[in-house]
């Protein structure tokens, strides 16, 4: 499907720095060395609800991460999902009387122009879970072929006894595992299951529900774990640089992900690096769309909140970092705004070089907004007290902010 208009990324004089993450997997750091071509896999909306300030956060992680690889001169070949049909989804849809189908897509539309305002770098491959079905239903085939899935009173489930490295994204206990497992999506009391985390693959046609075609599955629709693999599988095969998302996803998700993929294809790892961003909360509480303790980024929009200050107050956190949302946080990004805009409208004064040598070496540092952030305070206070040489440095200065933090001054 498609994504969303990109924002054009201005190329910085000098040389950009190699990215290196926290990776959930190892619980340290890992350089990536992607060659000329970085693999990005970050997982996309469920669309039943407006963007609110946990994705909105998420997203921008991985923008910085995209950055800096452009920054040093690599390609990113980088795809998400759409999450477009799931038990939430669906539930939703029957419960405010709207076809689901039309809930998707005005959700997904919305997400779009909350992407582009935001000035994030689109997908190359936008990918919806109904489209990719042709691409779910034979690796499941496969999967049951392979005997790591077995049928449930006509659902099929995968057996994470089957996969070698299970455990190995989260580095969970069962317990926890299972625990994990029944608030996110999973069924562990379900009878009839191999290994109470098992997670579902084909969910069998239920009367009043959508479901497609699945050869020799039945009539069905897919699991979510399966929807990721059989879309980063195709679109960038084993082994991609990294697998992106809210932490919340490590367990069970891209966990499960992980497990999948490698069974199918017998190869290890599934993804170089495991990133997760930390969660946002609101009112004490992680700000979810169950819970409906929302900040939306459409509805600040329509308020008149300028979006560069929407992502300012965003990357004012570490990406790894759990925070909560509060008033105070987007009064702090105006004034910083306007403080950085008026410091590029002035004449040159300090050169550029230093600070946006200090921006690449904390984004690559963990992509270490914050530090980022506090450089270009430093050479906006000292822009402020200093005369008018022509050094050209502001236009460097809001190039560089704009290429490497996506905000246009
Ligand atoms: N469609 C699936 C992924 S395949 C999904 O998790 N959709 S979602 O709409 O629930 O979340 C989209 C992304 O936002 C995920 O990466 C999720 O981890 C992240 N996210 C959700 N809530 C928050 C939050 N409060 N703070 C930070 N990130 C969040
Ligand atoms: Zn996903």
């Amino acid at each position: 499907m498609y994504a969303w208009p990109a924002p054009k990324v201005p190329v910085l004089p000098g040389q950009g720095r190699d990215l290196t993450v926290h990776d959930t997997s190892t619980d340290g750091r890992v350089t990536l060395g992607p060659g000329p071509v970085a693999r990005l896999y970050v997982c996309g909306i469920t669309p039943y609800d407006a963007t609110h300030m946990g994705h909105a956060a998420t997203y921008v992680a991985f923008d910085l991460a995209q950055r800096v690889w452009l920054d040093a001169g690599r390609e990113v070949h980088y795809v998400q999902n759409v999450t477009d049909v799931d038990d939430p989804l669906l539930e939703r849809a029957a419960a405010t009387g709207v076809e689901w189908t039309a809930l998707a897509e005005r959700e997904t539309a919305l997400f779009r122009e909350d992407m582009t305002a935001l000035r994030l770098l689109p997908p190359r491959h936008y990918i919806g879970a109904v489209e990719a079905i042709p691409d779910i239903v034979p690796l499941i085939e496969r999967l049951r072929t392979m005997g790591a899935a077995y049928d449930v009173d006509g659902d099929v489930y995968f057996s994470v006894d089957s996969a070698r490295h299970f455990g190995e994204v989260s580095r969970l206990d069962a317990a926890a595992m299972r625990t994990l497992s029944a608030e996110r999506g999973g069924d562990p009391e379900r009878p009839g299951k191999k290994n109470p985390v098992d997670p579902l693959l084909w969910r069998a046609a239920r009367p009043g529900e959508p479901s497609w075609d699945g050869a020799s599955l039945g009539p069905g629709r897919p699991g979510w774990h399966i929807e990721c693999v059989a879309i980063a599988l195709d679109k960038l095969g084993m082994g991609f640089d990294m697998q992106g998302g809210g932490s919340d996803l490590a367990f069970p998700h891209h966990e499960m992900g992980a497990a999948h993929a490698q069974v199918l294809t017998g190869e290890h790892p599934y993804a170089a690096s495991y990133v997760h961003a930390g969660m946002v909360a609101y009112e004490g509480e992680k700000m979810s769309k169950s819970k409906g303790n929302l900040v939306f980024v459409s509805r600040l929009r329509a308020a008149g909140t300028d979006p560069a200050a929407i992502r300012l107050a965003l990357l004012a956190h570490h990406y790894r970092s759990d925070w909560e949302w509060t008033d105070a946080d987007l009064a702090g990004a105006e004034r910083r705004l306007a403080h950085w805009r008026a410091a590029v409208s002035r004449p040159d004064g300090p050169p550029a070089g230093a600070v946006v040598e200090e921006i690449r070496a904390a984004l690559a540092d963990d992509l270490d907004a914050p530090a980022a952030l506090a450089a270009v305070d430093r050479w906006a206070d000292a822009q402020h007290g200093a005369g008018g040489d022509d050094t050209g440095a502001t236009g460097v200065v809001s190039r560089a902010v704009d290429a490497l933090l996506g905000v246009a001054l």
